[in-house]
């Protein structure tokens, strides 16, 4: 008796589930699973290379919460372009209301993304950008790669121009706007100094890159190197054991200029170890979630919002090191 009037209940409460899953379909809100008012989005991260991209991470499942009225779908492509696109595909595929991807490589987005723009479906672009027609994605909020490699760059001519000073770079992920657009700066910067630069290879934006080139190039350049320019702190946080295994000083042997200002980074240099830190703000999430509703409402948007950086001396670093968010 009573296991019959629960499974009543129980199919009852299956027809309910079945009719207002009919309703959602044939509403505002694909697949009708958060009701209508839930935005569904598909991110597509990256990966997890850096102390950046946790913080980057963090921002973003923050402000795509369901108390923000968002259900959001994450998916980290381990820095591999190909599941990166994959991990697009699927989020068409699965009717999401809006794709948000933080790019790997700068080129290679066209098809996906015209096949998101025929399903409908709005792109943001958060952190770095693509070389594909804007006219394929809604908006993009990011930083000014190429000015943060500028202000490395100007603070190493300030520091090396007229000293035949020896460098070494260590660059980000290879074809990604951020490690591009950083040597552009970066070079134009040093343009017509006497700084020579003895070596530039990926170490692609982690901690066991830059300690690996690192240690070659200490192997071929030995004690001849004097500044390091790291396209961010990690690489730079690795070439730290690199330096301190070949017996030399980091900070003063060779001085190291990085980029990002993560926790970690922002600790080597009010240590000494680090000489020199350009911000890079990791926290796009809000931005990129009112960037979100704003397409959806149907709202102009910017086409391109820069989120403004910062850079740091060692004596700034102490200053602000405990009031560091990230
Ligand atoms: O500097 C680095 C991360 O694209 C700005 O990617 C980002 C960069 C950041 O891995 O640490």
């Amino acid at each position: 008796m009573k296991k019959n009037m629960l499974a009543g209940v129980a199919l009852l409460g299956a027809l309910a589930m079945a009719v207002s899953g009919c309703a959602g379909n044939t509403g505002e809100t694909p697949g009708g699973d958060g009701g209508d008012d839930v935005i569904k989005v598909g991110f597509a991260q990256t990966g997890s290379e850096s102390g950046w991209r946790s913080a980057n991470t963090e921002s973003m499942k923050a402000a795509f919460s369901a108390e923000n009225g968002f259900d959001l779908i994450f998916n980290a492509a381990d820095n591999k372009q190909e599941a990166q696109i994959a991990a697009v595909r699927s989020f068409i595929n699965q009717g999401v209301d809006a794709i948000v991807i933080a790019p790997i490589t700068v080129d290679g987005w066209d098809d996906v993304l015209t096949e998101a723009k025929d399903a409908g479906i709005p792109v943001i672009l958060e952190d770095r950008t693509v070389s594909a027609s804007e006219d394929l994605y809604a908006s993009w909020v990011g930083l000014d790669f190429e000015q943060e490699g500028r202000t490395a760059g100007e603070w190493v001519k300030e520091n090396f121009d007229g000293k035949g000073a020896n460098l070494v770079i260590l660059e980000g992920t290879t074809g990604s706007s951020a490690a591009l657009d950083r040597a552009t700066g970066f070079g134009e910067a040093i343009e017509g100094t006497d700084i020579n630069v003895l070596d530039s290879q990926t170490g692609d934006f982690t901690r066991d890159g830059g300690k690996k080139v690192m240690e070659g190039y200490l192997q071929k350049y030995g004690s001849d190197i004097d500044v390091l320019f790291a396209h961010n702190d990690d690489m730079g946080l690795g070439a730290l054991d690199a330096i301190k295994a070949a017996g030399l000083t980091p900070g003063t042997d060779i001085q190291i200029v990085t980029i990002d200002a993560v926790k970690d980074g922002m600790t080597a240099l009010a240590n000494g170890e680090f000489n020199f830190i350009v911000e890079c703000n990791p926290l796009l999430g809000e931005k990129a979630a009112d960037l979100v509703k704003a397409v959806l409402a149907g709202d102009t948007v910017e086409k391109k919002t820069i989120v403004p950086d910062q850079s740091f001396t060692q004596e700034q670093a102490k200053e602000v090191l405990d009031s560091r968010p990230y």
